[in-house]
């Protein structure tokens, strides 16, 4: 598939890297981009990939917010319509059979932030700046941020955040565990293929099925959690990748995982 709004590329074998691509709307989310990164979500499942990092493109927004200039004459219905296709396209990325790791590089407001909260999660440049203005706009989050972001930092500072509209700089995000590390801006794509190296280098079943139990999980009570994480361990121990990990470690040899 050819795509007019974003880049997709595998950067290494199974890590993929989106890249959202209208730097001169500073890269904001008009509704054919929020197709075209479904699509790619898609298209990764589909070839297996390992982990998937989503950045944006130019130097000085990660994705500015839903695309105000489409936004602006739409009916509530339309309005309505867009915030459905916005939460398919985060929840595709929250369920994806793989990791995925937001590179925030900018600007992250709006939808932006709320495209960053629904990666599985995020490594910062020293030049990002996370938001939720849409109070300046007269309206509410409408891709998920009040709910992941809430999960995220906790609901002081997400209330305080939705309702002031203020930004938070990167060494505040860290602080309040928005975004797992900051790094240099030069140094954003290297620390985000360095992690997903990490990942890639893993069991396949045994990270899908880590990522599969916090995502799920997280919405469930601590005891059917842990019960749906017992299941999933048995699944993991009926796998060929545990006897491999395990045999691995004891001739002290790397493993050689299947997949399986
Ligand atoms: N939508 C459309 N165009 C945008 C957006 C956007 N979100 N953000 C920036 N642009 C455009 C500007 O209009 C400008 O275009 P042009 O050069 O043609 O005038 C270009 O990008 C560069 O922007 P600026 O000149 O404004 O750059 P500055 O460096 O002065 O400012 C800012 C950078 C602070 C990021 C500023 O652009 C800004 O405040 N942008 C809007 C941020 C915002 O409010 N985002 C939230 C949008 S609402 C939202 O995301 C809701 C999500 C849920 C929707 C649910 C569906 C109903």
């Amino acid at each position: 598939m050819s795509y007019q709004t974003i880049l997709f590329e595998e950067k290494a074998p199974g890590i993929f890297l989106l890249t959202v691509n209208r730097p001169q709307a500073l890269n904001a989310l008009a509704p054919q981009v929020l197709s075209e990164i479904g699509a790619a979500v898609q298209a990764a499942t589909d070839a297996a990939a390992r982990a998937l990092l989503v950045t944006g493109a130019g130097e000085k927004a990660f994705v500015a917010g839903a695309d105000i200039a489409a936004m602006r004459d739409m009916s509530p219905l339309e309005g309505r319509e867009f915030a459905i296709r916005g939460h398919a396209v985060m929840r595709s990325l929250e369920l994806a059979p793989f990791p995925t790791i937001a590179l925030v590089n900018g600007f992250a407001l709006g939808g932006g932030c709320e495209l960053a909260l629904a990666c599985d999660f995020i490594v910062a440049s020293e030049r990002a700046v996370f938001g939720q203005p849409e109070v300046n706009l007269g309206i509410v989050p409408g891709f998920g941020g009040t709910q992941r972001l809430t999960r995220l930092v906790g609901k002081g500072m997400a209330v305080e955040l939705c309702t002031t509209g203020r930004q938070v700089k990167a060494d505040e995000a860290l602080r309040i565990g928005l975004a797992n590390h900051v790094v240099p801006a030069g140094e954003l794509l290297a620390k985000g293929l360095e992690l997903a190296q990490m990942i890639a280098a893993k069991g396949p079943l045994a990270v899908r099925l880590a990522k599969h139990l916090v995502q799920h999980g997280q919405d469930m009570d601590l005891a059917n959690a842990n019960a749906f994480e017992a299941d999933a361990f048995g699944v993991a121990f009926a796998s060929e990748d545990r006897r491999e990990g395990m045999s691995a470690f004891l001739e002290k040899r790397k493993p050689t995982f299947a997949g399986r």
